[in-house]
């Protein structure tokens, strides 16, 4: 079996080669050196959705940082790369012209941006450079919004995830975001699926039922309904087809409780502390919490009301901050004893999805990143191959064909493509463990083998050897379709380079 590195060597061998064939061509050449240049660094991760799906938010949620404009500002329209770096950098491109540096500013703690004057129309990125450990795993990419009311928005942001006249997508991988199931997304995601080299975008697409704390309307235990909702949907033919896995997350939660302040846990104990039936009034609706003062005109106007022991200045940046869902959800744990701003931020975090969608991040994304990226690049060469009249192109297309055929990690991408698509015809139990053996929940050998983490070499080998025998003799499966017995040998080959590639006692 050809591991990630051996795949990285070759496709950087052939990438070599290409630079050389293309040598008299600078455009190419250029573009063939920048895919070189790309497998050393960060996988790009683009975050897609429609408009106020919440993409910025996560995106911030993701780094732990105010950094990512959100709303409907002007830098909202613009796709705005954000990568690790050294200091605090901003640049914008233009569609023409030469890159420009923008002023770094911070207001109230979160990054402005500020285009001097540039419409939106004329730009064709921004690029922010970060100093933050999570961009050092992935670069993240805001995108302006699909489906969108503006449909010069929309145009761009398809434009750059699926190109119709150009395969070089840029992003290696996707989070798509949705709130609710819509035509447009299925419609969106559809089109992100390619057409070329793996056949395989299901792959390296989540997606996030976003704002998922809104599903239930702000009732405090409405991340269950969300729950409930991802997993249907999960279940859904076209969305398993298009994605691997669907997961609720509240993004603003997770960045507020990433972000907390001492001053907004005081105003939160002060609310959970005040008369019980007054705070629940105010906790009935954002109109209630905003209210002037509840309770006037009451009997009992002696009473300190809870919007008295708040300024309604102070209660906007709650909402703001926390949503209505995150303020009851607070205000509830406090009652409950959490008494820390750090013990509330853990708790906000942990009930906002975010641990679940970091870890999925973590196995579908991080461990596969080489392979991502070595599938991107391929994806880069074919289409300059595909429009090259250079006679030399013969012979990388050959090399590049061999890469595919002979790169099982490739196989097994494409394989759990056509497996979430029902195109494999396995019955449901070997269905499942087939996808997982091919690394479709991870391709740590514990994940695949359904061995806990800390599973030693001795129970690895064991279950792997088991697997292996199990998979030989299905591929035998006189029963089975010609296209379950291709996927049974694809497993087999998996079960052998796991066996291969386990550590030795
Ligand atoms: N309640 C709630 N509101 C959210 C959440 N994520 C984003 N929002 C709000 O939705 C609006 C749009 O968010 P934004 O991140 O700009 O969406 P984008 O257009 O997809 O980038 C903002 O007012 C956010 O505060 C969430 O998880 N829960
Ligand atoms: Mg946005």
């Amino acid at each position: 079996m050809t591991s990630p590195t051996n795949l990285s060597v070759a496709v950087r061998g052939v990438l070599r080669r290409a630079v050389d064939v293309f040598r008299d061509e600078p455009e190419i050449a250029k573009l063939l050196h920048q895919q070189l240049d790309r497998l050393d660094e960060p996988l790009r991760v683009a975050i897609a959705g429609k408009v106020k799906a919440g993409k910025s938010t996560l995106l911030n949620a993701l780094v732990g940082e105010d950094i990512a404009p959100t709303d409907a500002g002007e830098c909202t329209r613009v796709v705005t790369w954000y990568q690790d770096g050294r200091t605090p950098k901003v640049v914008m491109y233009p569609r023409s012209g030469p890159p420009t540096s923008l002023p770094v500013h911070r207001r109230d703690g979160a990054l402005a941006i500020d285009l001097q004057g540039t419409a939106p129309e004329q730009l064709d990125r921004l690029v922010v450079d970060w100093p933050s450990q999570s961009l050092r795993t992935a670069t993240l990419i805001d995108t302006p919004g699909i489906a969108s009311a503006s449909t010069e928005i929309a145009r761009r942001t398809w434009a750059f995830l699926a190109p119709e006249d150009d395969s070089l997508t840029e992003a290696d991988a996707v989070i798509y975001l949705m709130r609710h199931l819509h035509s447009a997304d299925a419609q969106f995601l559809e089109s992100f699926q390619d057409q070329t080299v793996a056949r395989a975008s299901s792959v390296n697409t989540i997606a996030v039922l976003s704002r998922a704390d809104e599903v239930g309307g702000g009732r405090v235990d409405g991340m269950f309904s969300a729950k409930a909702i991802a997993r249907r949907y999960q279940a859904e033919p076209t969305l398993r087809s298009l994605c691997q896995t669907v997961i609720p997350v509240a993004g603003l939660l997770a960045l507020t409780g990433r972000t907390l302040r001492q001053a907004e846990f005081a105003a939160l104990k002060k609310l959970a502390h005040s008369p019980r039936e007054h705070a629940d009034a105010m906790l009935l609706s954002v109109d209630h919490f905003l209210a002037p003062d509840h309770s006037a005109g009451s009997s009992d106007s002696e009473t300190p009301t809870s919007q008295n022991a708040l300024s309604r200045e102070i209660r906007h940046s709650l909402l703001e901050r926390f949503g209505l869902f995150g303020i009851r959800l607070s205000t509830t744990l406090i009652r409950q004893g959490t008494d820390t701003p750090s013990g509330l931020a853990a708790e906000l975090v942990r009930r906002s999805g975010m641990n679940e969608l970091a870890e999925v991040l973590h196995t579908l994304f991080t461990q596969r990143s080489d392979l991502l990226k070595a599938r991107s690049a391929l994806r880069a060469l074919e289409h300059v191959l595909s429009s090259s009249t250079n006679a030399a192109t013969k012979d990388l297309g050959g090399d590049v064909e061999r890469i595919l055929g002979g790169a099982h990690e490739l196989t097994e991408l494409r394989l759990l493509s056509a497996m979430r698509s029902d195109e494999v015809d396995l019955p449901r139990a070997e269905h499942a463990e087939a996808e997982r053996l091919l690394g479709g929940s991870g391709v740590a050998p514990a994940v695949r083998l359904s061995l806990s983490a800390d599973a030693n070499p001795a129970q690895l080998q064991q279950a792997a050897l088991e697997a292996l025998g199990r998979w030989q003799r299905h591929a035998e499966n006189p029963l089975f379709s010609r296209v379950a017995a291709e996927a049974c040998r694809a497993v087999v080959r998996s079960c052998e380079g796991m066996l291969t590639n386990l550590p030795r006692e």
